[in-house]
């Protein structure tokens, strides 16, 4: 669903950084493989002919320990800086982040939550939107097993662990939608498990904001606010979070602006008003196992609870 998910393409200073980390040892490792392909080579002939006198000589004692010591201590040597190096400018945030996120692992999806303004907690799901340009904070944590996180585009994987706060950082450079992956297996719907990187211009990004923090208003609509009581008599409103109304549910993805995310169940399904009525209707045959239960309901029922959750914008 939406763009795919690119490993040599960095679209930021982390992942650049990674980039060249990876082409270096790529190279290197090449290098070595051709080198110690052509010595074995030449040793094997050497053999063949019998003339092994030359490793007894001097100019043979002195290819040993160039080639054998010098030469394997120093690529490691630089190899081992250069690693060091990198993983301490990408693990390391800068300390003053334009944002900071907190990104929340469950089976399967990401909860994503914007502590910045105290008296407004934003909580959506798995989409992450940033400032393009600007270094931002992500807080990595989990309800429950092991993920990790990864926006190949963007940054390298992080581990995200139940009961430990990892932190990694990331900055896009242009504006756009890098999508990302759980990549540590983490059960049944692990490969229905994205994550959305949507790097906007700052003033996009604050507007975004702003919208994420308001509470959802009571719908006007009569077959929304049937909905809305469908909602909230049913097992719903025990799962699910809509602010501004009585569901605090804190199990499932918060709802208060669904219409505005790009996919539903974490990228399982492209966030249309069929999905959406496909989704409720039977989450068990688009995503089996996934922690939504199926739940009967008329159709009339149904219908009014689509209508209603079409107005969360
Ligand atoms: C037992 C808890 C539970 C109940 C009850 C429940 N849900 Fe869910 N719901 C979830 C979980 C967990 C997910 C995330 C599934 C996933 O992506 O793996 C989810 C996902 C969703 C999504 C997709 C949200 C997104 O951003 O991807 C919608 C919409 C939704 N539920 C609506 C409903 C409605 C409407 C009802 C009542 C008819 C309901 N849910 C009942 C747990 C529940
Ligand atoms: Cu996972």
């Amino acid at each position: 669903m939406t763009s795919p998910m690119y490993i040599l393409h960095g679209a930021g200073p982390v992942a650049a950084m990674q980039d060249k980390l990876g082409w270096y040892l790529m190279i290197v490792s090449i290098i070595v493989v051709v080198v110690v392909g052509i010595l074995v080579l030449a040793g094997a002939r050497r053999r063949h002919d019998g003339r092994d006198q030359v490793a007894r000589s001097g100019s043979g004692m002195r290819w040993v320990i160039v080639g054998g010591i010098i030469v394997p201590a120093t690529v490691l040597v630089v190899t081992f800086a250069l690693t060091i190096a990198t993983e301490d400018a990408t693990a390391s945030p800068p300390a003053d982040p334009a944002v900071t996120v907190q990104v929340i692992g469950h089976r399967w999806w990401w909860e994503v939550k914007y502590l910045a303004d105290p008296a407004h907690t934003v909580v959506t799901a798995n989409e992450i939107h940033i400032p393009v340009g600007q270094p931002v904070r992500v807080e990595l944590s989990s309800a429950d097993v092991i993920h990790s996180f990864w926006i190949p585009q963007l940054a390298g994987k992080t581990d995200v662990i139940p009961g430990q706060r990892n932190v990694a950082w990331l900055e896009a450079d242009s504006p756009g939608i890098y999508r990302g992956a759980c990549t540590e297996y983490c059960g049944l719907q692990h490969s229905n498990m994205a994550a959305f990187v949507v790097a906007e211009s700052p003033a996009q990004f604050a507007e975004w904001l702003e919208t994420q923090a308001k509470s959802a208003a009571p719908p006007s609509d009569p077959d929304a606010a049937a909905g809305l009581a469908v909602f909230q008599k049913s097992a719903c409103a025990a799962c699910h979070a809509i602010r501004g109304s009585d569901a605090l549910g804190q199990v499932g993805p918060d709802l208060t602006h669904l219409v505005g995310r790009m996919t539903l169940a974490a990228g399982a399904l492209e966030n249309t008003r069929g999905n959406l009525t496909g989704w409720i209707a039977n989450s068990q045959a688009i995503k089996p196992g996934n922690d939504m239960p199926t739940m009967t309901l008329s159709a009339g029922d149904l219908q009014a609870l689509v209508s209603y959750l079409e107005t969360l914008k």
